[in-house]
């Protein structure tokens, strides 16, 4: 049964939102996938908040570009937390949405991480999960380490080649 509900306001929005998909499929963790927009399905859009808890999801990632209230909008009608992905787009790339996202009105908080960073968003939702779940919890750990892994050895290569070497890798 799918925990996690991931939700754009527009196909357009989904080669960034894949990346919440695949860092969830690396988790193991079951996640449902919609493309569902506020302001031109506004009647859908309420009921799939509404209907969310009841479905077993038990965090929310919403993408949207420009005027983006998806987020916002299935946040105000559902307890289930909601991730916002601000969806870099059009004239103003991306910090439109952002500010959209982020400017949440005191009582209806939307967790909102950076442009385009859906990633963090399905590492955020399975963090969340994790409170209540111990074999998450040591698949985070495990994460942690092999991305601490990868900078140390980094490093030991740039000392190693030196600078020229390694930005011709
Ligand atoms: C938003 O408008 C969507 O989330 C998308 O990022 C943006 C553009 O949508 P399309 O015109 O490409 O469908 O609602």
């Amino acid at each position: 049964m799918a925990t996690v509900g991931i939700i754009m306001g527009s196909d357009s929005d989904l080669s960034v939102m894949k990346e919440a998909v695949d860092v969830l499929k690396e988790f193991q963790v079951e996640c449902e996938i919609t493309i569902c927009s506020a302001h031109r399905l506004p009647v859908q859009t309420a009921e799939y908040a509404a209907g969310a808890a009841g479905r077993g999801i038990q965090v929310i990632i919403a993408g949207a570009g420009g005027a983006a209230h998806l987020p916002g909008v299935i946040a105000a009608s559902t307890l289930v937390p909601v991730i916002g992905v601000p969806i870099q787009s059009g004239a103003l790339a991306g910090v439109d949405a952002l500010y959209a996202i982020v400017q949440m009105p005191r009582g209806i908080p939307v967790a909102t991480v950076a442009i385009n960073g859906s990633a963090n968003a399905a590492l955020l939702a399975v963090q969340i999960l994790a409170v209540r779940d111990d074999n998450l919890k040591s698949a985070l750990r495990a994460y942690r380490d092999r991305m601490a892994q990868s900078v140390l050895e980094k490093d030991k290569k740039l000392k190693q080649v030196g600078v020229d070497a390694y930005l011709l890798k």
